[in-house]
């Protein structure tokens, strides 16, 4: 690799753009480079302007192939809202090329500084349209409920943003994996269904689905709402990551990082193995 291919850009003369921005996060994500937020050179990057960048990338995303599978909500727990610095949830999408099969190490030759944290997962029988739906309208949506895994990677250095810097970068998007079980949503308790977070044998963390907006059909009701906002519409058969119930954990090569679900039982990810390092 060549030192230039591995360097963050530089702000282009008269500065970023929608679209500068976008191809810069999507080559640093493809190349694995981390860089400083934009809104360091750019204030006024805000939620709206991120988003506008985000669905400029969906699309180079589905050019290259990917396609849609649902979207993913950030910051829905004060755990993460704390540790990020961000005080409001806000949606990004989801695309097959992030599903991490089940057993599949964490894609560490992907991703940049990889962290992990837990969620509880919908997949959608029927479809919902904002605005003004219901955390209960969106729950008799729900086809099946699933206890997940979100392996998060920011393009930014330390994972430090602001709310346009990371709504631009698909909310720090990496990749996921689902748990072994799938129950109705009528069969259990989401706001007290909890997760136990156990890295290298020690459990460091816990919460309940309360944790998501005090019901992660709260945060499903939100993301058909904003979505409503940007003129999507959540579809049937989607996957909806409803966000991290806990703060996230490292996942370094060689770790082993275990969510422990109530109802929805146990989801294994293996740290895998260091990258290659780009230099030989
Ligand atoms: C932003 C992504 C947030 C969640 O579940 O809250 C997210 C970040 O923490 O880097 O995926
Ligand atoms: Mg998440």
């Amino acid at each position: 690799m060549t030192e230039a291919s591995t360097a963050y850009s530089p702000a282009p003369e008269g500065g970023w753009t929608i679209e500068t921005v976008a191809a810069e996060l999507l080559r640093c994500e493809d190349e694995r480079i981390e860089r400083p937020p934009f809104t360091d050179e750019w204030p006024e990057l805000d939620l709206d302007t991120g988003y506008a960048i985000q669905d400029l990338n969906l699309q180079r995303r589905l050019e290259r192939g990917e396609k849609l599978i649902g979207v993913k909500l950030g910051l829905t727990s004060r755990a993460k809202q704390q540790r990020m610095g961000v005080h409001f949830p806000f949606v990004a999408w989801l695309t097959d090329g992030m599903i991490l099969p089940v057993g599949d190490p964490v894609p560490q030759g992907k991703l940049i500084h990889p962290r992990i944290e837990p969620e509880i997962v919908f997949i959608m029988g029927e479809g919902l349209s904002g605005p003004g739906v219901t955390a209960a309208q969106a729950m008799a949506a729900v086809e099946s409920v699933w206890g997940g895994a979100e392996v998060i990677d920011s393009r930014y250095q330390d994972f430090r943003f602001k709310a346009g810097d990371v709504s631009a970068d698909n909310a720090s998007s990496g990749a996921f994996v689902t748990g072994p079980i799938g129950l109705p949503p009528e069969s259990l308790d989401l706001a007290t269904e909890a997760v136990l977070v156990e890295v290298n044998g020690v459990i460091v963390d816990s919460a309940t689905g309360a944790a998501v907006q005090g019901h992660p059909g709260e945060a499903l009701a939100l993301a058909a709402n904003d979505l409503a906002r940007r003129g999507h519409a959540i579809e049937a058969g989607w996957i909806v990551l409803t966000g991290g119930m806990t703060d996230a954990v490292f996942a370094p090569p060689g770790s082993s990082t275990a969510m422990h679900f109530t109802n929805l039982g146990s989801v294994f990810l293996n740290g895998g193995a260091a990258p290659d390092s780009g230099d030989d």
